[in-house]
């Protein structure tokens, strides 16, 4: 028979009493981590990545109730999402779980998401925030797409860069040309 895996069972160790950072650090994560490595080393194949996917999903269900600090007053929206052409949802939907356990209303978007629908459903939500995740380095690029959508100039006879700074814009024009050439940088 195999012998099992020496990693803490999420259940066994809540009803200890382990600290829930420990369980997910030292258990859930590490566990995955080693995962990942076996299947850079050819030992472990999709199917076996899928497993342990299940398993820590499993498992952060059962860490679920104990991520948050409490509070029921909302600190406001965050849309979250995995970018397009990824399908990676374990890590997103930790950072999901803790968010919404640090008071946020959180909209998840899934996985394989296009930027498009990271910009509309930000306005429909009237969200804070956007928060994207990626796991592999060939959809890193995906998340530009919805970064460059998100840049806002602003300007108007009285509205200093200095203003601009303080609220976050990309860009700030007194005047039409002006408001022009940012948008040709910004775009370039
Ligand atoms: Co994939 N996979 N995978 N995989 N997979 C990795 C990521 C990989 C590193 C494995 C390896 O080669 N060692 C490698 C990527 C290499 C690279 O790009 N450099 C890889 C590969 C290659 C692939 C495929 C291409 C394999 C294939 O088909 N040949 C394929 C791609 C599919 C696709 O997405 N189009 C694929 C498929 C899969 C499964 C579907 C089988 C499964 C995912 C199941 C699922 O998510 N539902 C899977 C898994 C499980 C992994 C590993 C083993 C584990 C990922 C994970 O869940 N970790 C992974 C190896 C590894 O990471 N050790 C691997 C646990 C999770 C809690 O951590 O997701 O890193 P993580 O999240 C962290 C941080 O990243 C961060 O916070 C989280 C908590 O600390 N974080 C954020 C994440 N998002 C954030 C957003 C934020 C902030 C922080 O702000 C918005």
């Amino acid at each position: 028979m195999t012998k099992p895996p020496p990693w803490p069972k999420p259940k066994a160790e809540i009803d200890a009493g382990t600290a829930i950072e420990t369980i997910l650090k030292d258990g859930l994560i590490d566990a995955m981590d080693e995962v990942g490595e076996k299947f850079s080393a050819g030992e472990f194949f999709v199917p076996e990545m899928l497993m342990a996917a299940q398993a820590m999903k499993a498992g952060l269900e059962l860490l679920k109730p104990h991520l948050g600090e409490g509070g029921s007053q909302s600190k406001g929206t965050a849309v979250i999402g995995t970018v397009k052409g990824d399908l990676h949802d374990i890590g997103k939907n930790l950072v999901s779980m803790m968010m919404e356990g640090a008071g946020f209303e959180v909209v998840d978007l899934g996985v394989d998401v296009e930027s498009e629908a990271f910009v509309k459903r930000a306005a429909e939500k009237n969200a804070d925030v956007i928060t994207l995740s990626a796991l592999l380095t060939t959809t890193m690029p995906a998340m530009e797409s919805t970064v460059k959508a998100t840049r806002t100039i602003i300007g108007g006879a009285p509205v200093p860069q200095a203003f601009a700074d303080q609220i976050g814009a990309d860009g700030c024009s007194a005047d039409a040309p002006g408001a022009v050439k940012i948008v040709k940088e910004l775009v370039a």
